[in-house]
C-alpha cells in the first residue's frame, strides 16, 4: 500500500538523513516508460536512469537486441542475461540525491523471461540458470525498490505506438507477442499472481494521449514528493 509506504519514510527520526528512494518505471513494450520517465528530468534532485535498450543495442559493437529478435532460439538466453547484468548495474548506481527513477528493473526483465518460459522458446536448462540469477539478484544485492510505477496498456495500443516509433530490431514483433508480454505484466502486477511485487504499485492508465498523461505523471510526481517531505 502506497500510503503506508509513505507514511513509513516521513516517520523517519532524522529528516536529513533518509535513504534513497527508488522508482522503478513499469509497463509493455512500447507503454510510454521513456516519455514518463523525461518528464522527471527538470527535477534536479532526481538520478534519472532511462533507455538501457541503448545498451542492449550495442555491446561492443554488436546489435544483441537485434540478434535476439532475429533468433531467440539462439540469443535468447544471452539477451536476458546481458539484461539482467545492466540492469543491477543501473539499481546499484550510486548517487547523493534523493531520489532514482528507472527505466524498468531486475524485476521486470523476469516478465521477458517468464514469458520464454511459456512460449518454450529457450531450453529448460536455460531457463533454469536466468531463474537462479534472479533469485540471487533479488535476493542478494542491493535493488531495494520504493515504488513501481506500472504503465499499464491494452496491446493494440502499444502495437500500434511501436509500429509508429519503428525501432528497425521490432520489425518482426507482433500483436500476439505483445498481449504475451502484457499478460505477464498484468499477471505480475494487476493480478498479482505470479512472482513476488517488491514494492507498492501505482497502476496508472497509459492508453491515453501523451498530454493526458501530463495530468497522470503530475499526480505521480505529486505523490512521490508531498509524501516523502
Ligand atoms: P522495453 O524495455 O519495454 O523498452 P521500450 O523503450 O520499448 O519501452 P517504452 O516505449 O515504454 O519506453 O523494451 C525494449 C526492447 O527490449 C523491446 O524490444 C523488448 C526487449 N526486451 C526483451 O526482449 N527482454 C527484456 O528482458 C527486456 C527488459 C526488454
Ligand atoms: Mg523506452
Amino acid at each position: 500500500n502506497v500510503g503506508k509506504l509513505f507514511a513509513r519514510m516521513s516517520a523517519s527520526p532524522n529528516k536529513n538523513c533518509k535513504r534513497l528512494f527508488t522508482v522503478c518505471i513499469e509497463g509493455n513494450i512500447g507503454s510510454g516508460k521513456t516519455t514518463f520517465l523525461n518528464n522527471f528530468k527538470a527535477n534536479d534532485n532526481m538520478l534519472v536512469l532511462q533507455e538501457p535498450v541503448e545498451l542492449w543495442r550495442d555491446v561492443g559493437g554488436t546489435n544483441l537486441l537485434e540478434k535476439m529478435y532475429k533468433d531467440p532460439v539462439r540469443y535468447g538466453c544471452l539477451f536476458q542475461s546481458y539484461v539482467q547484468l545492466t540492469m543491477l548495474q543501473l539499481h546499484t548506481q550510486k548517487t547523493n540525491l534523493p531520489f532514482k527513477v528507472m527505466e524498468r528493473s531486475v524485476y521486470s526483465a523476469r516478465c521477458f523471461i517468464e514469458n520464454m518460459k511459456r512460449t518454450k522458446m529457450l531450453e529448460k536448462v536455460e531457463i533454469d540458470i536466468l531463474e537462479q540469477w534472479h533469485e540471487w539478484c533479488i535476493q542478494r544485492a542491493d535493488i531495494q525498490t520504493d515504488l513501481i510505477v506500472y504503465l499499464r496498456t491494452s496491446p493494440e495500443v502499444v502495437y500500434e505506438r511501436m509500429r509508429t516509433r519503428a525501432r528497425k530490431e521490432e520489425d518482426c514483433v507482433s500483436l500476439e507477442y505483445l498481449r504475451q508480454v502484457h499478460d505477464v505484466h498484468d499477471d505480475w502486477l494487476y493480478n498479482r499472481s505470479l512472482f513476488s511485487v517488491p514494492a507498492p504499485v501505482m497502476v496508472l492508465d497509459a492508453n491515453k494521449s501523451v498530454s493526458e498523461m501530463m495530468a497522470e505523471f503530475e499526480k505521480c510526481r505529486r505523490s512521490i514528493f508531498e509524501n516523502r517531505d
